[in-house]
């Protein structure tokens, strides 16, 4: 590690019509079927923004924009941080490339919801923003 900043994990807070994608994972066996907000690693030497554009490229086939943050940063087991940002589809509709299934969520939906325990922190922060939209 060259600096003291944790890697970060990028996920995706993407609304579109008051409704929030969610995507539902397959692996590892306690986290699969559950779900969460799509994202993934950021590479050394990518922005998190970019990183974030990339994996939601990678997994769901769509072009997006990337705005500010979401929710509070969750810490990981190994030093890494959990971020959520706010995305814009520009282009193409979300795909499971590399999840089971994906869906978008109203504010009950999302409530009731088997999300992943990291992502459970943002459920106000997610609430919030359908609220607004
Ligand atoms: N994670 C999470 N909530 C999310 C997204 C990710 O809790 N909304 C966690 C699950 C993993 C870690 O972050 O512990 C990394 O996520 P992924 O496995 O989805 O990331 P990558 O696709 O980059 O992983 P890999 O390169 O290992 O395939």
């Amino acid at each position: 590690m060259q600096s003291g900043e944790p890697r970060e994990v990028a996920a995706a807070a993407m609304v579109a019509d008051g409704r929030l994608l969610l995507a539902q994972r397959v692996a590892p066996p306690e986290l699969a079927g559950m779900w969460e907000l799509p994202g993934g690693k950021v590479e050394p030497g990518e922005t998190p923004a970019d990183g974030l554009r990339r994996e939601l490229v990678e997994e769901l086939g769509v072009r997006t924009a990337v705005g500010g943050r979401v929710g509070a940063d969750v810490p990981l087991p190994n030093g890494m941080v959990l971020r959520a940002y706010r995305v814009t589809l520009l282009d193409g509709e979300p795909t499971a490339l590399e999840h089971s299934a994906v869906r978008w969520v109203g504010p009950a939906e999302l409530t009731a919801a088997d999300l992943v325990p990291n992502d459970r922190a943002w459920l106000p922060d997610l609430l919030a923003m359908l609220s607004v939209e």
